[in-house]
């Protein structure tokens, strides 16, 4: 066989090889993305694996297949779901990335459009674990529980109604030494 014959052959083999990769992708969906623009699921985009995906309408899914419920118990199947612990490095850009230490959170105050799906960020910048709880109960199911140095996101539909709501930290004692804050719903 000639020499540029052997070429011709190694390159249809390869030609053969990565069209039958792009098809094989193309017709299985590819792999999962685990990228921070967000992993495809039916249901929707998720912005931080292990959250709840938003769907193209801009609602949040619970695992229970349907609009999560913000006044159900946190982490149950109607609940938006909160991320395992993950680098900062991690949260996505269009995030509200919040910290929290004794000294109190950080930023406080935030604001997010009525309706909206949000996605938020908490990081423990100390040695300590902390929780975030709204206290109104219409946000019951919206909540964060970071261990020492740990962040995780939580992704969930903003209230319709516009006002002021405020969180706390829920471990005992946290609240009394001011770490407090408010979310505005415009
Ligand atoms: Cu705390």
């Amino acid at each position: 066989m000639e020499p540029n014959n052997k070429k011709m052959i190694v390159w249809i083999v390869v030609g053969v090889v990565v069209a039958a990769v792009v098809i094989y992708f193309a017709v299985s969906g590819g792999l999962p993305q685990q990228t921070p623009q967000g992993t495809q699921t039916p249901e929707g985009t998720v912005a931080v694996t292990g959250t709840s995906p938003i769907a193209p309408s801009g609602e949040v899914i619970a695992p229970s297949g349907k609009p999560a419920d913000n006044t159900s118990v946190p982490g149950s199947q109607t609940a938006p779901q909160q991320s395992a612990p993950l680098s900062t490095k991690e949260v996505p850009p269009q995030a509200v990335k919040l910290s929290v230490s004794a000294s109190g959170f950080s930023p406080s105050s935030f604001s997010v459009s009525a309706g909206k799906a949000v996605t938020l960020s908490l990081t423990s910048t100390d040695d300590q674990t902390h929780v975030l709880r709204f206290n109104d109960p219409s946000l019951n199911a919206v909540a964060i529980g970071i261990g020492p140095g740990q962040t995780r996101v939580i992704t969930f539909n903003a209230p319709a109604a516009p006002g002021t709501y405020s969180f706390h930290c829920d471990v005992p004692g946290h609240t009394a030494r001011g770490e407090t804050g408010t979310m505005t719903v415009r």
